[in-house]
C-alpha cells in the first residue's frame, strides 16, 4: 500500500484486505525522514523515531493491531543501507542532521567513506565492494560491518517488531554485504518474514543468489519477463522459471510492478495497453513461482517526484480507486485471484496448454483453473481442467456469495471439461472455493 497513511491502511485492513484474504500488507517506511512533498523523502531516514508523513508511532501501532484483528500481517519497509542524502537538514519531527552526523545516533565513523571523491557514489557495478560501500544516489552509506551500526539497526528493527511487525522489506539490500544483513538478523528478538531488494543486473557480481540465506529475494527478472511477454514476445514463454538461473521459487518474492519500476518503466503499470497489467497480475497470482506481491499505488506516475494524493489518506470507491488512488488491490480480477491463490495453496501446476504464443491455460491440481487470452480475438475452446464437475464462479469478474456468483458462472462437465469463450485480452479463472 505504497504511501498510504497508517490510519487509512488500518481501515483498509478491516474493510477489504482481511475479508479478501490478503496475507500481509506491506507499508511505506515508518521512521522519521527528511522534509518535502516528494514520495521519496520516506527513503531518507534522519532518526529512528517512528513518525513519518504517514502518521505517528501510535497510529502505526494501531494500524498493526487493526490489521492483525483482520487476519493480515504487516510488512515494514525497512532501511538499513543509508541515512539521508542532503548535506544538512531537519526531519519531519525536527531532528537535525548533517550528511555524516545524526546526533545521538551516528557520527562520521559510522559511515562508509569509500574513497571515490568527491561524491563517494557508486559508479562501477562490476565491483562488489563499491556496490556495498559507496553511496547509492548520494545517500550517506552506513558502515554495516561495524558493531555499533549493526546494534543500532537491530534496535530500530526490534522496535518495529515490538509493535507487532511480521515481516521486513529490506530496502536496497543489494547495497549491503549479505553477511552484514545476516549479522543484523541474528540480533533481532523475533525472526520476521524477510524479503530483500536485490535488483538483478546482467553480468554483475552482486547477484540475488548471494542473499537467499537471509530470506526471500525480490526477483526482478520475473518483473522484466512479464513485461516483455505481455507487451512483446508472447505469454507462452512464461514457464519453467525454476530453470532460468533465477532464485528458486521457494526463495522468490515476485511482482508485476513495484513503486520504482512503475515509475522507471522497467515493468508494466496501470496505464499499460490492452489490459496487460491486470492480465499479468492474474498470471502472477495463478502461477506457483514465488510469493506474489500486489502493488497498490496512485495515479501520478509520470511525475517521478509527485507525492501521494489526498494528504496521504488512501481511499477507494467500491472496486475502484478514487481521489488519485488506483486501489489495484480492490480491482475485481486481482482481489478474485487472491482467493484463487489461497484456495489452490501449494497444488502443482498441471495441464499447461498454449495453442498460440499469446494464449495460455493451466490448472493448479484439482483446485483451480485459469485461462489467459492476451491476443486480439476471442478464444473459443473446450479446456480439460483438473477440477471436478460443478458450477463455478469466474473469479476474474465476480465473487461467489453463498454459492451464487455475482459474475459469470461456468459449468465443468463430469469429465472435467470446460467449454468457454475467453474474450479478447481477458482471463477467466475458477477454483474450488468459489462455486457459482
Ligand atoms: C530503494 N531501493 O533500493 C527504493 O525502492 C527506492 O525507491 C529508493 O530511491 C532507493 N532505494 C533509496 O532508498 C528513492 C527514489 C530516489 C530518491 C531516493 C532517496 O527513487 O529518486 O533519491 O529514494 O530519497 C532522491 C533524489 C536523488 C538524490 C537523493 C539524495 O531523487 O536525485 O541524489 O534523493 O538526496
Ligand atoms: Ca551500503
Amino acid at each position: 500500500m505504497f504511501e498510504w497513511a497508517w490510519d487509512s491502511v488500518a481501515a483498509e485492513c478491516t474493510t477489504f484486505l482481511g475479508p479478501a484474504g490478503y496475507a500481509f500488507v506491506q507499508v511505506s517506511p515508518a521512521q522519521e525522514h527528511v522534509q518535502g512533498p516528494e514520495w521519496w523523502t520516506d527513503y531518507q531516514p534522519v532518526s529512528y523515531i517512528l513518525t513519518s508523513k504517514r502518521g505517528t508511532r501510535a497510529q502505526y501501532a494501531n494500524m498493526i493491531n487493526a490489521c492483525h484483528a483482520a487476519g493480515v500481517g504487516v510488512i515494514a519497509d525497512t532501511i538499513w543501507n543509508h541515512m539521508a542524502g542532503e548535506d544538512s537538514g531537519t526531519g519531519v519531527l525536527g531532528s537535525n542532521f548533517t550528511h555524516y552526523n545524526y546526533p545521538g545516533i551516528y557520527q562520521r565513523h559510522d559511515f562508509h567513506h569509500c574513497g571515490l571523491e568527491p561524491e563517494d557514489n557508486i559508479v562501477n557495478y562490476q565491483n562488489k565492494t563499491e556496490v556495498w560501500t559507496c553511496q547509492l544516489d548520494g545517500l550517506a552509506d552506513l558502515a554495516t560491518g561495524t558493531a555499533h551500526v549493526r546494534h543500532r539497526l537491530a534496535a530500530y528493527t526490534n522496535d518495529l517488531i515490538s509493535l507487532g511487525v511480521d515481516g521486513l522489506r529490506l530496502d536496497a539490500s543489494k547495497h549491503i554485504n549479505p553477511k552484514d544483513i545476516a549479522s543484523i538478523l541474528t540480533r533481532l528478538t523475533a525472526r520476521p518474514y524477510v524479503t530483500q531488494e536485490v535488483i538483478y543486473g546482467a553480468g554483475e557480481p552482486v547477484t540475488p543468489a548471494l542473499y537467499t540465506k537471509n530470506g526471500d529475494v525480490q526477483e526482478f527478472r520475473y518483473t522484466s519477463a512479464l513485461k516483455d511477454a505481455f507487451l512483446t514476445s508472447g505469454i507462452s514463454s512464461l514457464q519453467d522459471f525454476d530453470n532460468r538461473g533465477w532464485v528458486a521459487g521457494s526463495s522468490a518474492n515476485v511482482f508485476v510492478s513495484n513503486h520504482d519500476t512503475e515509475r522507471n518503466k522497467a515493468s508494466l503499470n496501470a496505464y499499460s495497453p490492452s489490459n496487460t497489467y491486470t492480465l499479468a497480475t492474474v498470471f502472477s497470482l495463478a502461477h506457483p513461482y514465488g510469493i506474489p506481491t500486489v502493488l497498490s499505488s496512485y495515479v501520478n506516475l509520470y511525475n517521478n517526484d509527485a507525492g501521494a494524493p489526498n494528504n496521504d489518506m488512501g481511499v477507494c470507491s467500491g472496486n475502484a480507486g478514487t481521489k488519485g488512488w488506483f486501489c489495484q488491490h480492490r480491482w475485481p480480477a486481482i482481489a478474485g485471484m487472491v482467493g484463487f491463490r489461497n484456495r489452490v495453496g501449494s497444488a502443482p501446476l498441471t495441464g499447461w496448454v498454449s495453442p498460440s504464443h499469446q494464449r495460455i491455460a493451466f490448472s493448479r491440481g484439482s483446485f483451480g483453473f485459469v485461462a489467459i487470452n492476451n491476443a486480439d480475438g476471442e478464444w473459443h475452446t473446450t479446456f480439460k481442467t483438473g477440477l471436478p464437475a460443478g458450477s463455478y464462479c469466474n473469479v476474474v469478474d465476480g465473487t461467489s456469495v453463498a454459492g451464487v456468483c455475482t459474475g459469470t458462472a461456468f459449468t465443468i462437465s463430469n469429465d472435467s471439461r470446460l467449454a468457454v469463450t475467453v474474450a479478447s485480452r481477458q482471463a477467466i479463472a475458477v477454483h474450488a472455493g468459489a462455486l457459482g
